[in-house]
């Protein structure tokens, strides 16, 4: 038989806090290669699970492997996303308390797999009735259909999340999961107008083209090849290797049905994505300064078909503007450039706001009241590419923020509660990245109020004004920077069009050009009435005659912003993360690209606080109420101070000194292992007395 010694020597130690030389990056790193040679993916620090994607199916997430998993302590099975899992749902069940997964990690790291692995899990393993089957099913099938609308081929990843996901799962009081919710934002609609080279539109797309049948292609007027679609070719890319279309149509048909929809509510839906596609070959003619014309009448005619407007009123609204100016109504050609700018708005509004109609249909699908809650947040990775835009912005603001919950989550509040305690502490130095949030973020004068000012700005505002009051008001922040502020004398080249963030995960520069009108989204008023009287069922709920008569402030990008908020209600909940490290698509380990990771994650940081802190920790009472009977002193009940009756009891158990700490109202227990004696010893004793108890949680608190 092998020796532990040798054991440890080939696949490393599983949780990164055993680690002999835990202040080395490079001991840190060796142990993540040992254990991917070994197909070892995860390890955890502490309660923290860190995993490298291993890019080809291993075969370790069977239902057997969830029965591995299912009610074991933490520490005893080798890491896995099934015993995060798990772990979040005993704390949940024991103490009651609402729990959050955060899901972290750069683009094509694996987090929307975590995601449907961990509810995968709870759809397999949790108690089940008829009613339930029907809500895990539910769940289960909503993540075909909002992958097939919110996701897309990118260069970094073939099924990129391109919004970001908050879902509750929702269980009673016997642990089934009784319902959902999910809460998505900022979907990148942009992409349904434009794809950079080698990149893809959202799947639903190509999925109708290559899997819809012949007679509902022909009633939506499609071709089966998207060369046909100007909204499909930007990229050059209409096949993907890894991506079969056509089955995954069967799929998604298939899921609408499982969650709710009528036929008659698809088929609306379907018509609504075939219009964005004929509104995509929509074309203008007139001279470029010129009123501009539409050219080709047939997708007029499919269009007021499929939407169910007037086919003349349709082609005047993407011709025309309509201001009211002094009560009268004035209307104004557009040229050609301002016409194919309004189709386009368009396009991505009646995308857009389908896609939140879609979400709020699968959320009433899925209501439930009165129940206990594991959150999961899966968002759209940190990126960045050759061109960074408008796009990336936003989603790698996103990711500022979702790091500075995890900081707050693992770092500061694990510090906080220590001095809140009393416990002597070595305070732990590391990055908050709060000083970038606030750059993007603060009222006045942060990123998104100058660029919010600028959109509002009548007269001469444009894109360029807007960086140089970039410059004129953050320019001296020490993580902002632009081609004039440093007189172009940078280390990466630098546009004069661009401003170049230093984000907690490396440098981006971001080209201004479209910020402005990204950021208004500006969709003219007649287009808006269009809608507002079209008969498909679906765009009625999403454009609402109200808004028409609404005259406050457009609404901005910073409305979509409430992103990270749904987890900070649950922040005194046992929080565990999960950063994931990516590989390049070989499968190769590439250590580069890890120790970048591992550096900007704050992994180091977080291992020091997990090393120099302690495992558990329990109020007094909680203790003392669930171990008193293993200590004759304190049992059956102990009369004097609570702390002092801890103390008596862990003195009885023979606790060293250096393996717990008593702070204001809680215990401070530095090792597992000590806390799951104690939970042997009290099931010996039940054992011994012939009590019977449903399993006991050793949840990480
Ligand atoms: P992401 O969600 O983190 O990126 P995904 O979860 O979509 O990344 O993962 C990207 C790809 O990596 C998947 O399509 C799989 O091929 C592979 N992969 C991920 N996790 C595993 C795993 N546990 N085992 C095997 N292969 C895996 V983005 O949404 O782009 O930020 O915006
Ligand atoms: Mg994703």
């Amino acid at each position: 038989m092998e020796s532990a010694l040798t054991a440890r020597d080939r696949v490393g130690v599983q949780d990164f806090v055993l680690l002999e030389n835990h202040t080395s990056e490079a001991a840190f790193i060796e142990n993540l290669r040992k254990r991917f040679k070994e197909n070892l993916i995860y390890t955890y620090i502490g309660s923290v699970l860190v995993s490298v994607n291993p890019y080809k199916d291993l075969e370790i997430y069977t239902k057997n492997h969830m029965e591995r998993y299912r009610g074991i302590n933490f520490y005893e099975v080798s890491p896995h996303i099934y015993a995060v899992s798990d772990n979040s749902y005993r704390s949940m069940r024991t103490e009651r308390k609402d729990q959050c997964i955060l899901i972290s990690g750069e683009s094509g790291a694996g987090k929307t797999e975590a995601s449907k692995k961990i509810l995968q899990y709870y759809a397999v393993t949790c108690p089940a009735s008829d009613q339930v089957e029907t809500v895990k099913d539910r769940l289960l099938q909503s993540n075909p259909v909002l992958e097939a609308f919110g996701n897309a081929k990118t260069l970094r990843n073939d099924n990129s999340s391109r919004f970001g996901k908050y879902m509750d799962i929702q269980f009673d009081f016997k642990g089934a999961p009784v319902g959902g919710h999910i809460l998505n934002y900022l979907l990148e609609k942009s992409r349904v107008v434009h794809q950079n080279h080698g990149e893809r539109n959202f799947h639903i797309f190509y999925q109708l083209i290559e899997g819809g049948e012949e007679d509902l292609l022909r009633r939506l007027g499609l071709e089966r090849n998207p060369q046909q679609y100007q909204y499909l070719v930007k990229g050059n890319c209409p096949k993907v290797s890894s991506i079969n279309d056509r089955s995954d149509w069967k799929v998604v048909r298939k899921a609408l049905s499982v969650i709710g929809f009528s036929e008659d509510e698809v088929e609306e839906l379907l018509n609504i994505i075939a219009s964005v596609l004929h509104l995509g070959n929509i074309q203008y003619g007139g001279e470029d300064s010129g009123n501009a014309y539409i050219t080709t009448d047939t997708q007029i005619k499919y269009l007021a078909r499929l939407l169910g407007v007037d086919g003349s009123v349709l082609k005047e609204a993407l011709t025309h503007k309509k201001i009211i100016a002094k009560g009268e109504e004035l209307k104004s050609p557009l040229n050609l450039e301002q016409a194919s700018s309004a189709r386009d708005a368009l396009s991505k509004a009646v995308y857009g706001r389908t896609f939140t109609w879609l979400v709020n249909k699968i959320n009433v699908s899925l209501a439930y009241k009165n129940a206990s809650v594991i959150g999961l947040l899966d968002i759209y990775g940190f990126e960045v590419f050759q061109h960074n835009s408008f796009e990336q912005f936003c989603i790698n603001y996103c990711n500022e923020k979702l790091q500075q919950l995890f900081i707050e989550l693992t770092l500061k509040s694990e510090q906080d509660e220590y001095e809140a305690e009393g416990i002597t502490w070595e305070p732990v130095q590391y990055f908050n990245n709060k000083i970038i949030c606030d750059l993007v973020e603060e009222k006045f004068k942060g990123i998104i109020s100058i660029l919010d000012e600028e959109c509002l700005r009548p007269g001469d505002a444009s894109d360029i004004t807007f960086l140089e009051k970039l410059e004129n008001t953050v320019g001296g922040h020490a993580h902002l920077t632009t081609h004039k502020l440093t007189d172009g004398k940078t280390r990466k080249v630098m546009g004069r069009e661009e401003f170049r963030l230093l984000h907690y995960a490396g440098e981006v520069n971001y080209n201004v050009n479209g910020f402005l009108d990204k950021n208004n989204d500006l969709l003219f008023r007649n287009l808006k009435e269009v809608m507002c009287m079209s008969d498909n069922k679906i765009l009625t709920q999403c454009f609402d005659r109200a808004e028409l008569k609404d005259s406050r402030r457009p609404e901005t990008v910073r409305t979509a912003f409430s992103p990270i908020s749904p987890c900070t209600t649950v922040t005194q909940a046992n929080v565990v993360s999960l950063p994931l490290t990516s590989l390049s698509l070989s499968g190769r380990f590439d250590e580069v690209l890890i120790r970048h990771q591992v550096k900007y994650l704050g992994l180091m940081e977080n291992l020091r606080v997990r090393r120099a802190g302690f495992a558990y920790r329990r109020h007094y009472e909680t203790f003392l109420q669930r171990y008193k009977s293993l200590c004759p002193e304190t049992w059956p009940s102990w009369q004097g101070k609570l702390a002092d009756g801890v103390s008596t009891l862990v003195k009885h158990l023979g606790y060293k000194p250096e393996e717990y700490k008593l702070g204001r109202s809680k215990i401070f227990i530095r090792f597992p292992k000590t806390l799951f004696a104690t939970e042997d010893a009290l099931e010996t004793r039940k054992h011994s007395l012939g009590e019977r108890e449903s399993h006991v949680s050793h949840a990480v608190v």
